[in-house]
């Protein structure tokens, strides 16, 4: 079998349904094996929302999202969403084609060495040298992007090579079941848990995955223990629950800080730190930590766990619950409801009335209204996220996406093709800024040929906000930051798009609700006050 024909029988075998790409010569023969399979190739306009649509795949369903493009050009494009499925440990299968091994050892076309360059922003990559060694590596590459904590990874193929001939079959992918907690560090865990009088959990990224939410919510119902969670942790725990205070994260004090500085033991579960420095919940090294993860604790001076439970985290909680039972723990489980009341009230206080400008916090109210409890918000990057984070109360895990490993701008609209092909029965929401949506904007000729359906909101500031918003608090004045956009309701129109400009109270109302419920694809231009980013630093 031709070794294209062979690679991609492998990614069947990984249960690939999309490849997301850009086409090139030097991959031609995996494109045509693509279509002589079962796994459809979707072209996108720019490899960076090719890379993007299989990081959000990776995050919606645990299993690999694949993006391929071709040597040179088509390879730095990816880099971008490449990094960010490894920094916000989403797994990810990168493919690109290279130049043949008859010229990769002096200065040609097109040349640059990819494997080098892919190495910092992946946990596993290589170039395929033999056509045997395919089925190994494209199963090495899955199982390392698909194991906790997952991530990126990166197969190289050169046009020679893929051209050449193998008679190996693929690798069965089996599963491999985590271990389960060891019995003295969940005791240690039980101790002092029951002997807490501030108790409050973290929950980050990994709480949200392999199915760890359940047993998390039984925890934190259970014995009434507060939870915040991460940009990333977002739905662990609902937001309807009494236990949860919302999230932490920002980069200047918020009210859900008066829990977490009250707070004796932290029981961090799945907790990131590329995602949230301790140092900022734990600045005196005073809390107790209890670390619930999938690896070992990074060595951190300001994240000192009494205790290190790692396993599954599914396993942990579920260990932890039936040794807690329903016997009480020391703590007063009233200790915290103050906090979650200011929290709600604050969020209320942006509701926008008639006349006023419209801002991102009074718009997320509406949305938040208009929206159902399982569809999902995709955020950009940008002030814009962390109200998105703040007052967006989410009640499922998945219900909101954010990148806050690399924080990269430009991806929500592609994050949105990859989530309306994953699940077109569910509503989606693209939240971004006007920095950030023409970062990307091209992927909405890619969603209009497939059909996608979804919504684009942008807040539209003219302007790089949040980086204005920082630098006025810090030096006075911004530099850097202005922009003029194009008539965002023309440019969707350009594309067979509905595009909607309401500017009363009324006509937002009406045209979010439109919009969102319509199951077409639109895009709503929002000119927002973002006058509104200074009461956070209040
Ligand atoms: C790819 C990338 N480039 C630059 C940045 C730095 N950055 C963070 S937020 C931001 C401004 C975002 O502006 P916009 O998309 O308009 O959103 P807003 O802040 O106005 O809500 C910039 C430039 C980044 N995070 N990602």
């Amino acid at each position: 079998m031709k070794v294209a024909d062979l690679f991609v029988k492998c990614l069947e075998n990984e249960g690939v349904r999309y490849v997301f790409g850009v086409p090139g010569e030097e991959i031609e023969d995996l494109l045509f094996a693509l279509e002589r399979s079962s796994i459809r190739f979707i072209p996108t306009r720019h490899e960076q929302g090719a890379a993007f649509m299989a990081d959000i795949w990776g995050r919606l369903t645990g299993k690999a999202g694949v993006c391929l493009a071709t040597l040179g050009p088509g390879a730095t494009n990816l880099v971008t969403g490449v990094a960010d499925a490894f920094l916000d440990k989403s797994p990810l299968v990168a493919i690109t084609g290279q130049a043949g091994r008859g010229r990769v050892h002096k200065e040609s076309h097109q040349y640059l060495d990819i494997v080098n360059m892919f190495r910092p922003i992946t946990k596993w990559n290589a170039s395929v040298a033999s056509p045997d060694a395919v089925p190994e590596i494209v199963r090495k590459a899955f199982k390392h992007a698909e194991t906790e904590k997952p991530g990126a990874t990166h197969i190289e193929l050169s046009e020679d090579v893929a051209g050449l001939s193998s008679d190996r079959q693929p690798i069965p992918a089996i599963r491999v079941r985590r271990p389960d907690p060891d019995a003295q560090a969940v005791a240690k865990t039980v101790e002092l848990l029951r002997r807490a009088k501030r108790p409050l959990v973290i929950a980050g990224n990994g709480a949200i995955r392999k199915l760890a939410s359940s047993q998390l919510r039984e925890l934190v119902s259970r014995h009434r223990l507060p939870v915040v969670n991460t940009f990333m942790g977002q739905g662990a725990v609902s937001d309807d629950s009494p236990q949860s205070l919302f999230t932490i994260g920002f980069g200047f004090r918020d009210l859900v800080m008066d829990a977490v500085d009250e707070a004796d033991l932290i029981l961090a579960v799945g907790y990131d730190i590329a995602e949230y420095a301790p140092e900022a919940w734990n600045p005196r090294l005073d809390k107790t930590v209890v670390h619930i993860d999938f690896t070992p604790a990074e060595v951190y001076t300001h994240y000192q766990p009494a205790v290190e439970v790692v396993a599954d985290i599914a396993a942990t909680l579920r260990t932890l619950n039936q040794q807690l039972g329903d016997g009480a723990l020391a703590h007063d489980p009233s200790w915290y409801a103050p906090v979650r009341k200011r929290i709600q009230e604050d969020i209320k206080r942006y509701d926008l009335r008639e006349g006023e400008p419209f801002t991102v916090p009074g718009v997320l109210n509406i949305l938040r209204a208009v929206m159902g409890q399982d569809d999902l918000l995709i955020s950009d990057v940008g002030a814009h996220k962390i109200w998105i984070a703040r007052n967006f109360p989410v009640n499922c895990p998945n219900g909101c996406l954010i990148s806050n490993g690399l924080a990269s701008m430009g991806i929500a609209v592609p994050g949105a093709v990859a989530a309306a092909l994953h699940d077109p029965s569910r509503r989606v929401v693209a939240a971004t800024g006007d920095g950030g949506f023409l970062m990307n904007s091209q992927e909405l000729e890619t969603a209009k040929r497939l059909g996608a359906a979804f919504t684009v909101v942008i807040f539209n500031d003219n302007d790089y906000g949040l980086i204005s918003w920082k630098q006025r608090a810090a030096r006075g004045h911004a530099v850097g930051t202005r922009l003029t956009n194009p008539d965002f309701k023309a440019y969707a129109e350009s594309f067979g798009i509905a595009g909607y400009r309401p500017t009363t109270l009324a006509e937002l109302e009406r045209d979010l609700r439109q919009a969102v419920t319509s199951r077409t694809l639109s895009v709503v231009d929002l000119r927002v006050d973002p006058g509104v980013n200074t009461r956070l630093m209040r």
